[in-house]
């Protein structure tokens, strides 16, 4: 990297270039032995018993233990009191055992395959897991807590995850010069300098909203040690080539010289401490064996292998000096060696009592208080979402001012805030309102809201002016919903930078630190959202059934097909659907108490579609008021922010009300249901084009349309009361996605399940495609037009039965 900061040039001269700077004491250098002695012993042993087993062990880079070790003494000693990390499989085992100081048998006993697991999830393999630990930091005697966040097999993906948490809890603390909580990320080479999304995660640490006031990176580069081709070295970019890209310093370090790796520790730390930006140490080793134990390495790097065999192990060579030196002598530092040993040896002898195995002991981040002692949730009950009149229309009249004296608004926005006042005079909300109500209503009952994405403070279709600008001083802001009232929680709403990925790993790890917070992400459009599907995929779906820790994120997503072409039409809702673990073909029992809370609960996530402002304010709300959390996925609307029917009475957010899974028919059809001909069920926009059609056609009484707002969990209870209260009506799905996309393949079944099959599901949609949507406007309306015709042709399915 290029340091343009001439302070900061001249610090790091300092560091490297006085000579004698890199003094030690004995007894760091006792320290550091010992350190290296626990390192090397941990993988011996687990290679000793476990000869056939992966670890990914650390031989080549043992100084990695010693390394950290320093970093977090150093960090500890400048007033640093929580460390989260984050890292890939290499040497993980290691950090768990001698880092963090996870409990040796509760390692060991992840080895044993025999061991049943405790009915908590479908778990993960062992070197993916997370830890939570508080202990002394013996060096300085200060209490520290360190947590390691569980990982997918993708490399690099935790980083924004661990950044997020890390944000969230500086936040929470009140740190906000990250002068108590920090950061470190662990890379191996390859990753580092390949994964995009590395550069992602350094660039949030520019942004006042994501900054976390520097991470200490460490890269263990295994790339280029001992090679006799250059070539074969150089298979991926080597770290200095990313040190160009990243804004960040990189310090190389030769891992086989113990104290010049603690002394660049020591340096890294530092320089954290000191201008609070990022900095990589980079420890130049080698990997003893393959990329795992069971791997041969030598059959695609014969030379280098052979090279490598040849090399004395570090600590070997550490003790040798230390002994010349006359810093130890030999019978000590074997009977350090013999003590460790025999630390490892009791706990395996503990870890054979162990008779199941608990994911719930691998937890990253606990939330005191939020469940009962056993973990459980305190009820199984949701209470009302609504709110008092006067919460309303009071968060109504701060929503449509400007609540600080001398502030220049611009004219159209006063013209919008002049139209809310109107919309909370009639007692009514648009899409925009509903969101402020939710917000509003959830910061005064202490709940910190983080709303972050791409321009979302004005929000993408304008919509949304969290921020106000003052149109004659520069940077001068006002955020009104940070204004309604006092001893409220805290309203972040951040523009984030131009990455998804990025950004919704750290949205995810900042809703992770906490559960009494509402942490939403919103896309630009929906389907940017797979830039990012890795977090979707490994993170936010299986995340609970992996890992335990239940996440409430919540994923704004603007989807419909509004003829717009291929792109910015669809959010993908098929992917979220087909990732749903309820059963389509199961009909659950719907005579449970509570039934639509424990479907909530025993789901991996929600998916809905909101038809009405009301009823995405009552969904927001309920976020926070179940007494569990679960991932939300919205698909938010974007011509129905403006629709003149996309409108809710303040009656329908009053005590009382609550989240509509269902809103079925409530008009004519309704009043004499045998008469209905036809039941067409839909979700989110394409109502408004279907009850707009069957009034041009005059069909209000034959067909009747029932909305499905929550789509997953199915909410199987309410569709079949609206199955049975239309005995003669057919059955169709209507959407205005294509026919493999959308929400059919995941409606369909289940509709036929809760009708134990008795009845055919028509479809009413366009035809199946390739891409999402037309480029062409009038192929769109064509489109549109063909699937109302369906919808209300009450012959369309005739010849089909
Ligand atoms: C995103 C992703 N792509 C591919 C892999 C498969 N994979 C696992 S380890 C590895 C090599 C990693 O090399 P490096 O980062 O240098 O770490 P090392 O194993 O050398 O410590 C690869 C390609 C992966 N885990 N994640
Ligand atoms: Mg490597």
């Amino acid at each position: 990297m290029f340091i343009n900061d001439l302070e900061q040039c001249q610090w790091i001269r300092r560091k490297f270039e006085t000579p004698g700077v890199m003094q030690f004491t004995n007894e760091e250098k006792r320290t550091l032995l010992a350190r290296l002695v626990r390192s090397t012993r941990f993988e011996e042993f687990l290679q000793r018993k476990w000869s056939s087993e992966k670890r990914f062990g650390l031989e080549g880079c043992e100084v990695l233990i010693p390394a950290l070790k320093t970093i977090i003494d150093k960090s500890s000693e400048n007033g640093v009191d929580q460390v989260i990390m984050g890292m890939p499989h290499r040497g993980r085992l290691n950090v768990l055992a001698n880092v963090i100081r996870k409990e040796l048998e509760q390692i060991f006993c992840q080895f044993d395959s025999k061991l049943e697991a405790a009915d908590e999830g479908s778990g993960d393999v062992k070197y993916h897991l997370g830890m939570y630990h508080r202990r002394i930091n013996r060096v300085t005697d200060r209490n520290i807590t360190l947590s390691l966040v569980a990982n997918p097999s993708h490399l690099e993906a935790a980083d924004p995850v661990v950044m997020g948490k890390t944000k969230a809890e500086q936040f929470y603390c009140g740190d906000t010069e990250g002068k108590k909580v920090m950061a470190i990320l662990l890379h191996g080479d390859a990753a580092f300098a390949g994964q995009g999304i590395v550069y992602e995660t350094f660039h949030l640490s520019d942004l006042p909203s994501y900054t976390t006031h520097g991470t200490v990176h460490v890269v263990v580069n295994n790339q280029i040690g001992f090679t006799t081709d250059p070539r074969m070295a150089r298979s991926s970019p080597y770290p200095t080539d990313v040190a160009r890209v990243v804004n960040a310093p990189i310090f190389h370090v030769n891992s086989d010289d113990p104290e010049a790796v603690m002394y660049v520790c020591k340096v890294a730390a530092e320089w954290r401490n000191t201008f609070h930006k990022d900095v990589v140490v980079d420890l130049v080793c080698y990997r003893r064996n393959g990329h795992n134990e069971m791997d041969e390495p030598m059959f695609t790097q014969p030379l280098m292998y052979k090279q490598i065999r040849k090399q004395k192990p570090v600590l070997q060579k550490y003790a040798e000096l230390l002994v010349a030196q006359g810093v130890v002598n030999q019978p000590e530092y074997e009977e350090e060696i013999s003590k460790y040993d025999k630390i490892c040896e009791e706990a395996f002898a503990r870890s054979k009592d162990e008779k199941i195995l608990h994911i719930k002991h691998w937890l990253d981040s606990p939330w005191p208080g939020f469940f009962t002692l056993d973990g459980q949730p305190r009820s199984m009950t949701c209470p009302s979402t609504g709110l008092e009149e006067e919460v309303l229309t009071h968060i109504g009249s701060v929503a449509s001012s400007v609540p600080v004296e001398n502030f220049t608004i611009h004219g159209g926005l006063s013209r919008i805030l002049k139209t809310r006042g109107e919309l909370v005079k009639n007692r009514t909300v648009d899409w925009a309102l509903a969101e402020y109500m939710a917000f509003g209503s959830l910061l005064k009952e202490g709940i910190h809201i983080r709303l972050s994405g791409q321009d979302v403070e004005r929000g993408t279709f304008s919509h949304r002016h969290h921020v106000l600008h003052d149109q004659n001083v520069d940077k001068k802001t006002c955020i009104p919903m940070n204004h309604l009232w006092p001893n409220q929680a805290p309203y972040t709403v951040c523009n984030s930078s131009l990455s998804e990925y990025g950004v919704l790993g750290f949205e995810l790890g900042f809703a992770m630190a906490s559960p009494n917070a509402l942490v939403l992400w919103e896309a630009q459009f929906g389907d940017f959202h797979n830039t990012a599907q890795c977090i979707i995929d490994q993170f936010i779906c299986p995340g609970q059934a992996k890992w335990v820790r239940q996440n409430g994120i919540v994923l704004l997503l603007p989807h419909g097909m509004e003829g717009m072409g291929p792109e910015h039409s669809s959010a993908r809702p098929e992917r979220f659907l087909q990732m749903c673990n309820d059963d389509p073909d199961v009909l659950p029992n719907l005579q449970e108490d509570n039934f639509d809370i424990s479907q909530l609960y025993d789901c991996n996530w929600v998916v809905v579609n909101c038809s009405t402002p009301g009823n995405f304010f009552h969904v927001l709300r309920r976020q926070i008021l179940l007494p569990f959390r679960k991932p939300l996925i919205v698909f938010t609307p974007k011509s129905l922010l403006r629709h003149p029917e996309a409108r809710t009475s303040f009656d329908e957010m009053l005590p009382g009300t609550h989240f509509q899974r269902v809103i079925p028919e409530d008009g004519p059809a309704a009043q004499n249901p045998e008469n209905v001909k036809r039941l067409l069920f839909c979700t989110g926009k394409v109502y408004y084009d279907l009850t707009r059609e069957r009034k041009a056609r005059d069909m209000v009484e034959q067909v009747a349309i029932t909305r499905i707002e929550q789509l997953s969990p199915f909410p199987f209870d309410l569709l079949l009361q609206e199955v049975q209260k239309y005995p003669n009506a057919d059955l169709a799905w209507c959407q205005e996605e294509h026919k493999n996309q959308g929400y059919y393949d995941y409606v369909k079944p289940r509709l036929r399940t809760t009708i134990n099959r008795a009845k055919p599901v028509w479809y009413a949609g366009r035809d199946p495609a390739a891409a999402p949507a037309t480029g062409n406007k009038k192929t769109h309306l064509t489109e549109l037009q063909r699937l109302l015709d369906t919808a209300f042709d009450l012959d369309a399915f005739k010849n089909f039965s």
